[in-house]
């Protein structure tokens, strides 16, 4: 079996419609990933593990996804030195900007890489993770720049 690379973690399964988006560019570079549901709130303890031993089992970055008073991220950055990707998951009452809030406005001295709320900040997540890991993989770099050129080809000049 390949070793997971990226640990996606999120506080409900009510997320996973947002979180899934992660998850397009870890699969289109190769990247390997699991998904699983950790809540701050709802199961610290499990959150203590997950994150405090995500090390141990070769995991290089974390993407949390969590939304409303979403302390998931920044718990799971106090936990570990490996680097935690936060994605504001919009909630039914302010939307997003609560879960934006909680998740970006970390104090000094433990970091979280903070992407937009929603769908685009999930997929960025996923492409965020494949950039730190291809800092060190030359393949994994390689795929990366043969899609960021596929990406550009394909924006067209035309509007119609
Ligand atoms: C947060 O509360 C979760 O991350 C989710 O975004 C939100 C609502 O959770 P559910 O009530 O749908 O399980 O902890």
């Amino acid at each position: 079996m390949s070793k997971v690379s990226v640990s996606i973690i999120m506080g409900s399964r009510s997320d996973w419609p947002t979180m899934q988006e992660a998850t397009k560019p870890l699969e289109e570079l190769g990247v390997e990933f699991e998904a699983k549901v950790v809540s701050a709130h709802r199961t610290p303890e499990r959150l203590f593990k997950h994150a405090s031993e995500a090390h141990t089992r070769g995991v290089e970055v974390i993407i949390a996804g969590a939304g409303g008073a979403a302390h998931l991220a920044g718990m799971a950055a106090s936990m570990t030195h490996l680097p935690v990707i936060a994605v504001p998951v919009a909630s039914k009452n302010i939307k997003g900007l609560d879960s934006l809030l909680s998740m970006v406005q970390m104090p000094r001295g433990v970091a979280v890489a903070c992407q937009a709320i929603g769908g685009a900040g999930a997929y960025n997540a996923g492409l965020m993770a494949a950039q730190m890991l291809a800092l060190k993989d030359e393949a994994l770099s390689q795929r990366l720049q043969e899609w960021r050129k596929a990406q550009t080809d394909s924006v067209p000049v035309e509007v119609e």
